[in-house]
């Protein structure tokens, strides 16, 4: 794994309706990312937080079925302008959410330095929705579908106009609240979903094992999109749209530790983290544990 890491924060809540979710990065770094990433030995910089711009009053004006969409587009395009650069220099970008909406703008920056930019998005929901599908309007349910190229052109084109990541190069682990347009751009796409259904029968062994011969000749990189609403509420109850039935600690730390040994991961993300709803930092503080694990921690 790359030895130098760049964080960026993006203070992000636009993308759906409860506030605090733009303390994210900044509960991530009081529960000891520096401290515990320098541990491992790695050079971590942290390159402070992208600027988001407020939106005009009235708030949450939608657009098409968007809420807030010209502040979102505009937000991402700054992240994914960061983003590009990190990987320029050879650093691996760390990316501290805000709601998941700003993965559209992590994907963008990526793309700019991948062909076959393979994705695992760790989540309870598939994020596929689009205006027409979405059952909110809120754009953190729309990153996945978006960087695929399908959505509203100010979205699509964040970064560069064509779409950023192809269907067969994405594994969902974890989903168990998926609507029905979003069911049906799965099965259009052939996109590969590991739901919770899958992860019971199977186990997190084999559900990694088989991502990573997955993903492994068919990519050139691959970003962790980490939703923490991807664990299970009880684990994780900082975070704004919980589900019942998630993964367990142990089961996310069993997969971080598999990813890092498999050597493949090349960006990250951790999102969705509103500490607001949190109870003493608990899910920030999973978050780090989560990073450990991701970048090499191990027990003996
Ligand atoms: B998250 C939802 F309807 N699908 O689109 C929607 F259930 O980034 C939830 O994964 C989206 O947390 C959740 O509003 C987005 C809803
Ligand atoms: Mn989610
Ligand atoms: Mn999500
Ligand atoms: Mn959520």
């Amino acid at each position: 794994m790359n030895n130098k890491i760049s964080v960026i924060g993006v203070p992000m809540d636009l993308g759906q309706m409860r506030r605090g979710v733009d303390m994210g990065p900044s509960a991530i770094r009081y529960a000891g990312m520096v401290e515990r990433l320098t541990q491992l030995k790695y050079d971590i910089e942290d390159l402070g937080d992208i600027e988001i711009p407020r939106p005009a009053q009235p708030a949450g004006v939608k657009h098409d079925n968007l809420r807030n969409l010209n502040e979102i587009a505009e937000g991402t395009q700054r992240l994914a302008n960061e983003v590009d650069q990190i990987v320029g220099k050879g650093s691996f970008p760390l990316v501290l959410g805000g709601d998941h909406s700003i993965a559209m703008g992590t994907l963008a920056g990526l793309s700019k330095h991948y062909e076959n930019l393979g994705v695992i998005w760790y989540d309870a929901h598939g994020d596929l929705n689009t205006a027409d599908s979405s059952p909110s309007g809120n754009i953190h349910g729309m990153p996945l579908a978006v960087s695929l190229g399908i959505g509203h052109e100010k979205l699509t084109s964040i970064h560069g106009e064509e779409p950023k990541i192809k269907p067969e190069n994405i594994v969902i682990i974890g989903a168990r609240s998926l609507d029905e347009g979003e069911r049906v751009l799965i099965k259009e796409k052939g996109i590969k979903v590991y739901t919770m259904h899958e992860v019971d029968r199977m186990g997190m062994t084999q559900v990694i094992e088989e991502s990573v011969d997955y993903l492994k000749d068919r990519t050139d990189g691959v970003h962790l999109s980490l939703d923490l609403d991807g664990l299970d509420p009880n684990e994780a109850p900082g975070v704004g749209t919980p589900v019942l039935g998630g993964l367990s600690y142990r089961e996310s730390h069993l997969a971080m530790e598999m990813l890092h040994q498999s050597g493949m991961i090349t960006s990250a993300e951790f999102v969705e983290v509103n500490p607001i709803l949190d109870e003493k930092n608990k899910t920030a503080s999973l978050a780090v544990g989560l990073m450990g694990s991701l970048f090499g921690e191990s027990l003996k």
